[in-house]
């Protein structure tokens, strides 16, 4: 027995359920599946199931070229999380005051039967638009995850304008190429020079790292980074970047000054693809390194150097990630970014070009799991970051129509995870708002429940995924059978269904049946064509990856001057300060800039052993990442009087966290790195670093800055303990399987 810390948050872990009994060797076979996580790998992994009935160690499948063998560490132990002796077994009604985490196990039927009498209650007093289905991608299966929307649909209640992670890098860098696609990331490889921008993949996608060093290798490639701390890829690189939150755009305007200035445009390239070229050349004639050296922070000499690097290396990669994205200038930077490949032609070499995503390669019909025929677009979309201000009645959040009184929430945490968590917090704890909470762990969205559902993990029900950081799609089988009563979300969707009077044929199909439908008329042939390949690789031919047939748009051309209302990507019409977005690339200065009151800039970067708010629950990672802590370079510690360890206060006008110190000189003087979104109850008062971020819609198309936010730092002299408040489930299930 391995005891885990005690706080309510971290529990003991018996590590019997997978060893055998004595002298019974079970028979262990190595299955495929595939990660369901939220993180662009999707790798592809082989399994160790013993005796049918749990599972071994995770490998990384060395059959698929993209994964090739390797997985993140807290996904190789999901023998922790699977069998994890706090899973939810059994659905539960709240018996005690909202978020008081009293419980009391009921059946099935009782749950939905409650469950469809609040949805069917407020669809007759409020319309059906006050009822809120809001789910995100705790799991990534297409049937798993999207068929929440079907029910959605069916029903006419409120839309989900699905804004907390990607509006704005997929919209910067559709906003260039036209389509979200890019170079085969696996030709990073055999390029000369990988610029991972704005991205941490040692901690959020490893397999980055894979490509990228064997480039090194094999053949000498220079590795750079461009990000705001000395974090684990940038200790990596030969070239580490450390620029200024929010900056990206001035860097890459300054490289681009020097390649139009050093002669390292590709004129014959640009005249061809390009719109506007000798217009943007102009334009950066005053965007030299001087001027981007005093935005990012950077000296002269190492923009310099990048863009030497970039003009004579043809053949460079640039791999574009979320996180430079979620600053308020987010969608601005990483067309910057985006456009220098544009300005060099490398996208016309193997191993040269730019990737962010592969989501558009796929053309998956998900008209079936999402129910399409039945959607009717006078239906509100409701913004999904702003869920603290849909819920504390925010006219404008709801559009000015009916208060949401019922929410039926699968695969997210937003008591957690969303911003304004004062704001999220406060509207969960609404006496007549009524909520289901569809969960594999007792989160803290679910301790403010009504109803409690217990959910399967992926390797308990059958389901496709797609990877958005490669080109493979595979079937994840159900391996194992579920602990206790847990159902998957498809069981759960279509019990509701037949409650609530919602009719769809594929709410009478099988997973798989809606699977292999999908498969077949996004034209990839059938369900067991793809089981006897296990992942089929996708990949468009270089041409057309590497836009050599022309752009995503009409005319072709990569677009320098975007039109950032009539950007391919999201549709629920311009929003944030779109109208002062520059035409050009630039330096937009909308970033929450430091002030006198609150004289830095807060980052919330992810923890290499969380994945989101998943594998909070975990020792294994908890032990990994120890507790939350923020880090302060030791020259803004000094004169606070604050040394490693120590407790302290950020604030700013959306509330107030306390975590500790970590003096580090990985960080620029006046920013601050909180890595990781710890539980709201790993932090003293149980407020967590979203009580700090801001839900306010990022220009062109909304989304979260996560990484964008002014604070004040002091020292708190007071000994912090945290309170947890403790869960108490009446006939509380004892952990499964012995
Ligand atoms: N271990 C782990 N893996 C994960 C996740 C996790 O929480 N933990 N989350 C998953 C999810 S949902 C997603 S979307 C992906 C996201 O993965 P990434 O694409 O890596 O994006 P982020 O994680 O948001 O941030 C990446 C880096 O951007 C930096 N950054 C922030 N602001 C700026 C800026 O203005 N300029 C520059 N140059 N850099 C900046 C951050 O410090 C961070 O190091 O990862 C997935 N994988
Ligand atoms: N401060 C800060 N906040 C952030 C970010 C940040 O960088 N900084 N990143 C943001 C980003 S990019 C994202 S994507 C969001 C993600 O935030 P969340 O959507 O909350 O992310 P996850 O932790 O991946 O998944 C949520 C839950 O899904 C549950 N789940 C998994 N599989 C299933 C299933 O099959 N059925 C059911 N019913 N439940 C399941 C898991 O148990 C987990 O509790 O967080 C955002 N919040
Ligand atoms: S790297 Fe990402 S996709 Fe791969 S196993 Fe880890 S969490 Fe899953
Ligand atoms: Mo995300």
């Amino acid at each position: 027995m391995e005891e885990g810390r005690k706080s309510g948050l971290f529990f003991a872990l018996p590590l019997r359920h997978h060893a055998p009994a004595m002298n019974q060797a079970p028979r262990i076979e190595q299955r495929p599946s595939v990660c369901p996580h939220d993180c662009p790998s999707v790798c592809s992994l082989s399994v160790e199931v013993i005796g049918g009935r749990s599972i071994g160690r995770v490998h990384g499948a060395k059959t698929n070229s993209y994964t090739a063998g390797v997985i993140c560490a807290k996904v190789a132990r999901y023998a922790e999380r699977i069998h994890h002796p706090e899973r939810l077994l059994y659905p539960l009604k709240r018996s005690g005051p909202k978020g008081a985490g009293r419980f009391e196990r009921i059946s099935w039927d009782e749950a939905l039967d409650i469950v469809a009498k609040a949805f069917l209650k407020a669809e007759g007093e409020f319309g059906s638009q006050s009822v809120w289905p809001y789910y995100y991608a705790g799991t990534m299966g297409l049937v798993m995850r999207d068929g929440i929307n079907r029910l959605r649909h069916v029903k006419k209640y409120s839309g989900q304008y699905s804004t907390i992670c990607t509006p704005m890098g997929w919209t910067g860098y559709v906003a260039g190429t036209g389509k979200l696609a890019g170079a085969d990331p696996r030709e990073m490889a055999v390029s000369d020079c990988v610029v991972i921008w704005g991205t941490n993949p040692v901690h959020t996608q490893v397999n980055v790292m894979t490509h990228a060093m064997r480039a090194r290798k094999e053949r000498g490639a220079k590795i750079v980074a461009v990000d705001i701390y000395m974090n684990a890829t940038m200790k990596q690189a030969d070239m580490a970047l450390l620029v200024k939150p929010g900056t990206d755009g001035a860097l890459a305007c300054a490289v681009m000054h020097v390649l139009f200035r050093d002669g390292h445009a590709d004129w014959d390239y640009l005249e061809r693809y390009t719109d506007h070229p000798r217009e943007f050349e102009a334009h950066l004639k005053t965007r030299d390194p001087a001027w981007a050296a005093s935005i990012t922070g950077l000296s002269v000499e190492e923009i310099e150097a990048f863009a030497k690097l970039v003009g004579e290396t043809k053949r460079t990669f640039f791999r574009l990630g979320y996180g430079f994205g979620r600053q308020r200038n987010g969608a601005v930077n990483m067309h910057a970014a985006a456009c220098i490949p544009a300005v060099t032609g490398a996208w016309q070499v193997e191993g040269g070009g730019a990737f962010h995503s592969n989501s558009g390669i796929f053309r998956w019909n998900k008209a079936l799991i999402e129910g399409h025929e039945a959607i009717d677009r006078s239906i509100r979309q409701l913004d999904q970051s702003q869920i603290g201000r849909v819920l504390t009645g925010d006219p404008d959040a709801l559009y000015d129509g009916p208060p949401v009184k019922a929410l039926l929430i699968q695969n997210t945490n937003p008591v957690s995870v969303a911003p304004e968590q004062e704001l999220v917090k406060r509207g969960f704890a609404r006496e007549d708002l009524f909520v289901c909470v569809h969960e594999q762990f007792m989160t803290e969205t679910a301790m403010m429940a009504d109803i409690v559902l217990p959910a399967t993990m992926f390797m308990e029900h059958d389901d496709l995924y797609s990877g958005g950081g490669h080109q493979h799609f595979q079937i994840g089988p159900k391996l194992i059978d579920p602990p206790g009563e847990c159902r998957s979300n498809h069981e759960v969707i279509r019990a509701l269904a037949k409650r609530l009077g919602a009719e769809h044929r594929a709410f009478d199909m099988e997973p798989r049946e809606i699977i292999d439908w999908t498969l077949r008329h996004s034209g990839w042939g059938g369900i067991e064509e793809l089981e006897a390949v296990v992942h089929r690789d996708v990949q468009p031919p270089f041409e057309e990856a590497h836009y050599l047939k022309g752009f995503g748009y009409p005319d072709g051309r990569f677009r320098f001057r975007p039109d950032w209302t009539a950007v391919p990507s999201y549709n629920n019409g311009p929003m944030g300060p779109h109208a002062q977005m520059p035409t050009f690339p630039d330096h937009w200065a909308v970033i929450e800039a430091e002030t006198e009151e609150y004289p830095f800039r807060l980052a919330t970067s992810p923890a290499r052993s969380f994945l989101n708010s998943s594998f909070t629950e975990t020792p294994g990672s908890v032990a990994k990442e120890g507790r939350p802590e923020v880090m302060i370079h030791p020259l803004d510690a000094e004169p606070r009087g604050i040394a490693d360890g120590d407790w302290v206060k950020l604030r700013n006008h959306r509330g107030e966290v306390f975590l500790r110190a970590r003096l580090f000189d990985g960080v620029r003087r006046g920013v601050l790195i909180a890595e990781g979104i710890w539980p709201n109850k790993a932090h003293p008062k149980g407020r967590g670093i979203n009580t700090l971020t801001g839900g306010d819609q990022v220009a062109p198309y909304g989304g979260a800055a996560f990484h964008d936010n002014r604070v004040a730092l002091e020292k708190v002299d007071a000994d912090l303990a945290v309170e947890a408040p403790p869960i108490a489930i009446r006939e509380r299930a004892e952990p499964v399987l012995g």
